[in-house]
């Protein structure tokens, strides 16, 4: 057991309802101050398949029990989650380093609405009846079985309840893996649907490494979905052991997305959407880390935002005045600064920042802004995951819109522009799974969400969950045939 602030929390598995421990450990570092703040149950093929034996095990029972019982449960862990909601913040906050500002106002109201929302939806969940030739046709959800869960460290519990939230309510299992930079809400929420009635071997979570859990657990044969969000490389790695099985499954990658800037646009809301691509220390998927400006107003733009920018504040994530905390680890913040340094090296000109902040020791990486560098240039092109921004400019709708394109991503895209014509051409043309106009992370539960081109694989949200998470059925009936 460790204790984080006041909070005590578990360092085991969580596997059928009980506590599992494993021979192993790993530290869990703190990128706060770089403290080891628990030790961690160090799973590996053994435990994923106690775990997968545990979910397939709790499936039929859970597949049978009503849409109105599950959704009672998922509300009761909503209510779970909000009456714990300071406990799992300062957590999260503890284990990877993003605001504690941001997790008690926007990020675990969200993960107790998650819950909600997806138990709302299965209520409301139709079947489609129609009749062919006389025949009738019935559509049905059925759930699909064990899902494998990956997630990263980012927004630990954010992203992994937009997981577990539809795939409990579509009457699925669920083994989930968070990442080893921030295992520790996971555990939290175990407690919490335990407290909230959820049957034993619904919910089961896995500690440990990648290579060593997450990877026998996604092959694992038993497993009927796996949705991950995470990095390209995994997500082949994990694809190819899909393929082995030809387990469905829902990838959400990375981007490179750009934020488009038109001289037509209010440029204090440009430079607004701008900065607030700093925010988790640029450790965003959707982050529009191209700055995309139309040249008439590169200048007035970039002064402007050099001093907004500067107004931002820098330190430890648990001040609430503090706007950027640090980044996840030593190794992370050595990667970032790689990328800052070889721009640097290829004649790009750091704006801003340009290395850590080293008054607050090493993990905290200054926002960065570019200007200068190639179109080919690996820090135009490459995911950085840091505070880390390139600006480019362009004369033309039409450069814009090419630029914007040239990317093997595709997860998202942000214009600024006072032309309604305008966004409504440009947004046509870009290739991009959420397209924002005049703002930015806006998104609603039932909207699909997920990347084009390298930036994943499928959607999720509202239908396209269930859809994910469900096995569809048609069921045809012939007119005659019955004894009475
Ligand atoms: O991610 P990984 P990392 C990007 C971002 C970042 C880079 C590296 O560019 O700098 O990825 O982050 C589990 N089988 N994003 O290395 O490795 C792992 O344990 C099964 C973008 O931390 O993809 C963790 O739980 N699972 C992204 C999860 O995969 C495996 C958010 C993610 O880790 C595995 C995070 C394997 N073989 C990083 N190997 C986003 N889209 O938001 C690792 N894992």
């Amino acid at each position: 057991m460790a204790t984080v602030g006041d909070v005590t929390v578990q360092e085991d598995h969580w596997i059928g309802g009980e506590r599992v421990s494993s021979p192993a450990t790993f530290d869990d570092v703190s990128p706060i101050d770089g403290q080891v703040i628990a030790r961690v149950a160090r799973g590996g093929a053994k435990e994923a398949d106690e775990a997968v034996r545990a979910a397939t095990k709790a499936f039929p029972a859970w597949a049978r029990t009503s849409r109105e019982e599950r959704a009672r449960l998922l509300h009761a862990i909503a209510d779970g989650v909000e009456k714990r909601l300071d406990q799992l913040a300062i957590v999260e906050t503890t284990d990877n380093g993003a605001l504690l500002r941001s997790h008690l106002r926007g990020v675990m109201p969200r993960v107790a609405h998650n819950f909600r929302f997806f138990a709302d939806w299965l209520l409301g969940l139709g079947h489609d009846d129609f009749e062919t030739r006389g025949h009738r046709n019935h559509v049905s959800w059925d759930p699909a079985g064990v899902c494998a869960l990956i997630t990263p460290w980012n927004a630990p519990l954010m992203l992994a309840t937009w997981k577990i939230a539809p795939a409990l309510a579509a009457g699925d299992t669920v083994v989930l893996k968070p990442a080893e930079w921030s295992p520790l809400t996971a555990s939290l929420l175990a407690e919490i649907t335990a407290e909230a009635g959820l049957p034993d071997g619904v919910f089961n979570v896995v500690q440990g490494y990648g290579e060593e859990v997450g990877a026998p657990l996604v092959a694992h044969p038993d497993v009927r979905r796996i949705s991950f969000t995470g990095s390209v490389p995994t997500a082949r790695h994990i694809a190819r052991a899909a393929a082995a099985n030809l387990t469905p499954l829902s990838l959400e990658l990375g981007g490179k997305s750009p934020l488009i800037v038109f001289a037509d646009a209010d440029l204090d809301l440009a430079v607004n959407l701008a900065v607030e691509q700093y925010d988790n220390a640029g450790q965003v998927c959707l982050a529009g880390t191209r700055l995309l400006v139309e040249e008439s107003v590169a200048a007035e733009f970039t002064e402007r935002f050099v001093a907004k920018a500067a107004t931002l504040r820098q330190g430890d994530p648990r001040d609430l005045a503090t706007d950027i905390g640090p980044n996840i680890h030593r190794e992370h913040v050595e990667r970032i600064d790689g990328f800052v340094q070889r721009a640097i090296a290829a004649g790009a000109t750091p704006v801003i920042g340009g290395g850590p902040n080293t008054d607050l020791g090493g993990l905290y990486y200054r926002p960065t802004l570019f200007t200068g560098a190639a179109a080919d240039s690996e820090i135009v092109n490459e995911e950085v995951f840091g505070p880390v921004l390139t600006l480019q400019t362009f004369r033309t709708e039409e450069e814009a819109v090419e630029m914007a394109n040239s990317t093997r991503f595709g997860l998202a895209a942000t214009l600024a522009t006072g032309s309604r014509e305008r966004a409504d051409r440009v947004t046509e043309r870009l290739v991009a799974g959420t397209v924002w106009v005049n703002c930015f992370f806006v998104r609603d539960l039932q909207a699909p969400f997920g990347g084009a081109r390298q930036s994943g694989v499928g959607r999720e949200g509202g239908d396209w969950s269930f859809d994910f998470y469900c096995d569809v059925k048609n069921t045809v009936t012939a007119p005659g045939g019955w004894n009475g």
